[in-house]
């Protein structure tokens, strides 16, 4: 996500140190490539003039502030840009209103509009425990009503069954009469994908919008389209009113011009971010988290509600436990933590968020993959219960036993067991030494990991 951008910025950000003080004169270079960098990321030229503009009467007016270096204010006044040009805070969906609450999807052919009703419902239901009623009334694309079906089947959401041969206005009335006799809270609207210019169309989607009154309109556009994505919302905004906007594809965008523009150019906020093709790759939008992931900084947040909503409470708790009393991390434990992560979406999503991880060498990240993860469960799979307690009672018969049943090599089942000697070790460090040394530790993990990686690729 946005990786093109981010490296540029945190290069470019870098480079300013050991001046005494920020002037016009020593931030104009970097400022200059500042705004290259946000050019090829197809931001607006209008809201990238407005953010250079604003930094540059930051970082010249602003106060010294002793405990920071000037490269480290100047970085803190573009990471407040970035921030105020997304939005600064989170926009939640307004559910507030006297139920159904309805939900309108608009935009473009493909966009995603398709997907993220049936990601919005799975996410109200999950998280905010509501009971979504879902309803396609795109009666134009083959097969458009049978895939919003299939969806709501997945999420576990109800459907409101519709057909060809019914106007798409009327389909919503009477979803809606429905979703009023059956007290459900939400009822998300799907419709066929438009152009702004198609006027039949454009009129099409206004009754809709007339009849079904929602309290949402979300516009849901595909990332990759760049600064196009902001231009395609204002003009649609001309026709139906807007109350957010829903980025797509983010997962495949590594310029990040949409999200940049976006909120300057429509005056409207990106509520969430589409981030995969699965029902839950799909994030509340935060400026500031995203701000601080573009800057090379992490998204330590997004990434702890993350293991919140995945990892089993329990098994976390008794984990953090007996870390901090300091007992033997055993095999078995290592084992149940390959088992979370897996469940988080593997070791990329988190790396991508964890702060730092964009200095890690290419060919240490390319070697972080999630294959390698089931290959290692397997090992530890073949190992008896008192082999985890106690992996020092692993010796040569026992490994070549171990290798056979997980279809290994010995050398693999030495790997793992050299590997898990040093995240023991690490572990105890961190125990006695706290957040700085727990990044250090990582980083050399990832460096063990890229080993493993190694060892497994043939
Ligand atoms: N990688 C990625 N793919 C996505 C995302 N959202 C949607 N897609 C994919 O984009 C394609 C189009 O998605 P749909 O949800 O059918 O789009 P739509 O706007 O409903 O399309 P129409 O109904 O034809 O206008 C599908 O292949 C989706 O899997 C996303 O956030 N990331
Ligand atoms: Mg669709």
């Amino acid at each position: 996500m946005f990786e093109n951008l981010s490296d540029r910025l945190s290069k470019t950000l870098k480079n300013i140190t050991g001046k005494g003080r920020l002037t016009e004169d020593n931030i104009k270079e970097t400022l200059r490539e500042v705004r290259m960098a946000l050019l090829e990321a197809d931001v607006a030229l209008p809201v990238v003039r407005e953010f250079i503009n604003k930094v540059k009467e930051r970082a010249i007016g602003e106060e010294v502030n002793k405990s920071l270096t000037p490269g480290q204010e100047f970085l803190k006044i573009v990471q407040l840009e970035l921030e105020r040009a997304m939005g600064e805070a989170n926009e939640s969906l307004n559910l507030s209103t006297q139920p159904p609450a309805v939900i309108l999807m608009a935009g473009l052919q493909g966009a995603g509009k398709t997907t993220s009703v049936g990601k919005l419902a799975k996410f109200l239901r999950e998280r905010h425990k509501k009971k979504a009623l879902v309803v396609s009334a795109d009666v134009y694309r083959p097969a458009a009503i049978k895939q919003l079906e299939t969806l709501a089947t997945s999420v576990q959401v109800d459907f409101y069954p519709s057909d060809v041969t019914q106007k798409p206005v009327e389909i919503v009335k009477s979803a809606l009469a429905e979703a009023k006799l059956k007290f459900y809270d939400v009822l998300i609207v799907d419709t066929a994908g438009r152009l702004h210019v198609d006027t039949e169309m454009m009129d099409e989607i206004k009754d809709i919008h007339q009849a079904l009154n929602p309290i949402e309109t979300l516009f849901t556009v595909d990332a990759m389209t760049g600064q196009d994505a902001a231009n395609t919302a204002k003009a649609f905004n001309e026709t139906l009113p807007l109350t957010g906007v829903i980025l797509t594809k983010v997962d495949g965008d590594a310029r990040g011009g949409a999200a940049l523009s976006i909120r300057q150019i429509t005056g409207k906020p990106i509520k969430f971010l589409g981030i995969g093709e699965k029902t839950d790759a799909l994030e509340p939008f935060h400026p500031d988290r995203i701000a601080s992931r573009i800057l090379g900084m992490g998204d330590v947040l997004s990434l702890i509600e993350d293991l919140q909503r995945s990892v089993d409470h329990e098994k976390a708790e008794k984990m953090a436990k007996k870390f901090k009393k300091g007992d033997n991390f055993t095999l078995e434990d290592f084992r149940e933590q390959l088992i979370e992560m897996k469940k988080m979406g593997g070791m990329m999503s988190m790396l991508d968020k964890l702060p730092g991880a964009k200095n890690l060498p290419a060919h240490v990240k390319n070697q972080v993959d999630d294959k390698m993860f089931i290959k290692m469960e397997a090992i530890i799979n073949s190992m008896t219960l008192s082999e985890r307690a106690k992996p020092e009672i692993i010796k040569g018969s026992r490994r070549r036993r171990i290798a056979l049943g997980s279809g290994t090599q010995v050398q693999d089942v030495n790997k793992l067991l050299k590997q898990f000697d040093e995240m023991q070790r690490m572990m105890k460090k961190m125990r006695k030494g706290g957040m700085s040394k727990m990044m250090r530790g990582m980083q050399g993990m990832m460096g063990g990991m890229g080993g493993m990686g190694g060892m497994f690729r043939r």
